[in-house]
């Protein structure tokens, strides 16, 4: 089972997609998603021009070996565009290992654990009446568990809320910048955290009021508050039972969650951007989070999330892969079948892709009652479509920026 063949493609159905193609001397193709969403080209160049002629020649079974090959041979160990590349690799081995043996890939990674996995979807809304048909509309869908996201009275663009248009659209099943904005310059939005910190208790408040105690709620604080404004979030939303609060400070300091974690008992998750174990070592040490939210895709590949999470399980501590739609099928795919085989799965999140990138990425996944499963098809169980991926060259595009009234760059 030699690699033949390493091809990278690029592709730009409904967004930007990076994709690893791998061919065997006996015939199996692999596929791994390198996508990092508004710097795509960064991880293109890092795997054609460093990684793919390491790769032609290789044994296709050696996995691990591969992988700690990419990672200490480089030298320069982790970072994003690092670790997409390595996942990208991870992620094709695997689904060629699936393939030779005619296995899915979560029975190699140990069988099922569940008989599904939990999703959740993203609502949101300009005012309450707004955000309550997208969650209305969330749950004809199907979802059980939804996230929810709301304007803030006086900032007139907030990211992760719908925008008329938007809203009319899909009744806030997509929001403004997802995906990102095609163009040659981030678009720019505003924010204000005190006003911010008002505001949300009250929403949450009153999405309780109207679909009751047992829905699961999320809420992403996208890394804008200071670690006193965090403590102060978690706390007021205590009354409102959160499944989690995601991402609340920076996450270049992982240690202010402590003072969080002394002054609310909201679950707390982290780590939609970390690359590496090591990212996330003292947080699970120190139990300061509930939630790994670290993608297959840029958490070096299923290989290394499953370390991840098996280091985290010792501390009662569970998944909660990112799932966007900036994680192409493919890197969906992966996270699925690693969910369905860990032990302490604890939720998934999933944006439906759009039409188009269902059509370059023909997919095996079943979506039924809230739940995901991710099929039974040898390996991964997606296939790229080429002439159709062909269709859809890649175009530059941004997520957005904010500003704070008087103008200073703020916080993601
Ligand atoms: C999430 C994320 C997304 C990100 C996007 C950036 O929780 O799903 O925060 O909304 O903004 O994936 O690439
Ligand atoms: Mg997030």
């Amino acid at each position: 089972m030699i690699i033949e063949r390493a091809d990278v493609i690029v592709t730009s159905p409904d967004r930007n997609f990076v994709t690893l193609r791998l061919e065997t001397s006996d015939g199996h193709v692999g596929l791994g998603d390198a996508t990092v969403n508004g710097r795509e080209l960064a991880v293109v160049s890092y795997l054609r021009d460093h990684v793919v002629q390491l790769l032609i020649g290789r044994d296709a079974s050696r996995i691990e070996d591969t992988w700690q090959f990419l990672y200490r041979s480089a030298y320069w160990r982790r970072g994003p565009i690092t670790m997409a590349a390595i996942a990208a690799v991870d992620m094709a081995l695997w689904d060629i290992k699936g393939k030779a043996a005619g296995l899915p890939v979560y029975q190699l990674l140990g069988g099922a654990s569940r008989t599904g996995l939990l999703a959740y979807g993203h609502a949101s809304g300009r005012d309450n009446e707004e955000l309550f048909d997208s969650v209305r509309k969330h749950q004809a869908e199907g979802y059980k568990a939804i996230r929810i996201q709301a304007a803030v009275p006086g900032l007139t663009s907030i990211y992760g809320i719908a925008s008329n248009a938007t809203f009319e659209a899909n009744k806030g099943a997509r929001y403004d910048h997802e995906p990102a904005q095609r163009g040659a310059f981030p678009a720019e939005e505003d924010w204000d955290t005190r006003s911010y910190l008002r505001h949300i208790p009250t929403v949450f408040e009153a999405v309780r009021n109207e679909f009751g105690p047992e829905i699961p709620l999320l809420h992403d604080g996208h890394h804008r508050m200071t670690p006193i404004q965090a403590a102060s979030l978690g706390k007021s939303l205590e009354p409102f039972d959160l499944f989690w609060l995601e991402d609340l400070t920076p996450a270049e300091n992982p240690e202010a969650l402590r003072l969080v974690r002394q002054h609310t008992t909201t679950p707390l998750a982290i780590g939609e951007i970390f690359n590496t174990v090591w990212d996330y070592q003292q947080i699970i040490r120190e139990q300061l989070i509930d939630y790994v939210r670290g993608a297959v895709t840029h958490m070096g590949g299923i290989s290394h999330l499953k370390k991840t999470l098996e280091y985290a399980a010792q501390y009662q501590i569970k998944s909660g892969m990112h799932g966007p739609t900036d994680i192409s099928p493919v890197g969906m795919a992966a996270a699925m079948h690693l969910g369905l085989s860990i032990h302490n799965f604890g939720i998934q999140e999933y944006m439906k892709h759009g039409a188009a990138t269902d059509s370059v990425f023909e997919q095996s996944f079943t979506w039924a009652d809230g739940m995901l499963h991710p099929g039974d098809e040898p390996g991964l169980g997606v296939a790229l479509n080429l002439d159709e991926a062909g269709r859809y060259p890649y175009e530059q595009a941004y997520l957005p920026y904010n500003r704070l009234a008087d103008g200073t760059v703020h916080d993601w």
